[in-house]
């Protein structure tokens, strides 16, 4: 799909089932979605914005946890993206930590509209628990996912090759991305445009 990633409209923030839309195309069928998924902190909003090469489409933060609710954004008319809370946030109330969690498994396991998810992954720590259980879903779902490799910039180039070995060694292809590289947008579109179907 030829998406130029260009315009983003935010749409809705929601968290239960009954708030998420369900927004059809002048074509009368649902918008496709692709949604991002990963630890708090590791770079989700960040990636949004860059992937637009907007600053302020997401809210980012340096204080993990910042996006607590799924954020909806329109992108250029066609295709839906969906901003994730992240999981993994010990400092939230216990109450609020399980309600995202829940709403985050619901969503990748149920939401027909889902084409690709795109799992972000700290360069610099590797892919956790939630991140495996993520990875297992999709693969035995046959969902495509895409696996980023976050901030980058914080590796030595020898550090960086042995994450993307590690990584590709344990998941397979993955991207490896920085917001301050300025060839990485067009190539992240790309990587994005051929995993979904037409
Ligand atoms: N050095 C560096 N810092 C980054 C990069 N991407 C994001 N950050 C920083 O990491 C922090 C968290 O980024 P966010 O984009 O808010 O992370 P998030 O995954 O959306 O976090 P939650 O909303 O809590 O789930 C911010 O301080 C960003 O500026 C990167 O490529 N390099
Ligand atoms: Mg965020």
């Amino acid at each position: 799909m030829k998406i130029p990633f260009e315009t983003a409209r935010f749409i809705t923030s929601a968290l239960a089932e009954k708030e998420w839309p369900h927004l059809k195309s002048p074509k009368g069928t649902l918008f496709p979605e692709i949604a991002l998924v990963g630890r708090s902190n590791v770079g989700k909003s960040s990636l949004i914005n860059a992937l637009l090469g907007q600053k302020k489409v997401a809210k980012t933060s340096s204080i993990p946890g910042k996006t607590q609710r799924m954020n909806f954004f329109l992108i250029d008319e066609q295709l839906l993206l969906v901003d994730l809370p992240g999981y993994g946030f010990a400092k939230a109330p216990e109450s609020a930590v399980i309600d995202w969690s829940r709403a985050i498994d619901t969503y990748v396991k149920t939401r027909e509209s889902l084409k690709l998810l795109i799992l972000l992954i700290d360069s610099r720590r590797g892919a956790s628990e939630e991140d495996w259980q993520i990875i297992t879903w999709a693969n035995a779902k046959e969902l495509p996912l895409l696996i980023i490799l976050t901030k980058t910039d914080k590796l030595s180039s020898s550090e960086l090759k042995l994450a993307i070995t590690e990584a590709t060694t344990s998941f397979g292809d993955c991207f490896p991305f920085n917001i301050y590289d300025k060839g990485a947008r067009r190539k992240l579109i790309l990587a994005i445009q051929k995993r979904i179907p037409t």
